[in-house]
């Protein structure tokens, strides 16, 4: 199954993500985001996709089991924790990585929630403070996008 995201905020940040869940189960999450600042940037599945008053609709991060916030390669995170892409001297980040807790199906499905990308680095759950364990001090919403069914 395969799933697209298009990303838009209030600035010049813009993107496209592509989905794609193999046999396995994992997901391959491959993208392109322009007109960031240089340097890493959280990048999480929100909860809802909801746009209706900008990429705060969306919620807290995807958390269906209740976990604190943590770094994609934690035990203890939720669902929709990415950790950072990173974006070059343009402020484009090309990216593709692959995740095991994230699905397109089934009780975990991220069909319908929000992709953000944000304008602080995630600290993935170390940053020593309660914020941390709740959005990795990410900041700002600087793009989103309802994550939706793409053809196969
Ligand atoms: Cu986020
Ligand atoms: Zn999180």
């Amino acid at each position: 199954m395969k799933a697209i995201c298009v990303l838009k905020g209030s600035g010049e940040v813009t993107g496209t993500v592509n989905l794609e869940q193999a046999e396995d189960g994992s997901v391959t999450v491959r993208g392109s985001i322009t007109g960031l600042t240089p340097g890493k940037h959280g990048f999480h599945v929100h909860a809802y996709g909801d746009n209706t008053n900008g990429c705060i609709s969306a919620g807290p991060h995807y958390n269906p089991f209740n976990k604190k916030h943590g770094g994609p390669d934690d035990v203890e995170r939720h669902v929709g924790d990415l950790g950072n892409v990173v974006a070059n001297d343009s402020g484009e980040a090309k990216f593709e990585l692959k995740d095991k807790m994230l699905s397109l199906s089934g009780e975990r499905s991220i069909i319908g929630r929000t992709l953000v990308i944000h304008e602080k680095e995630d600290d993935l759950g170390k940053g020593g403070d309660e914020e941390s364990t709740r959005t990795g001090n990410a900041g700002g919403r600087l793009a989103c996008g309802v994550i939706g069914i793409a053809k196969d």
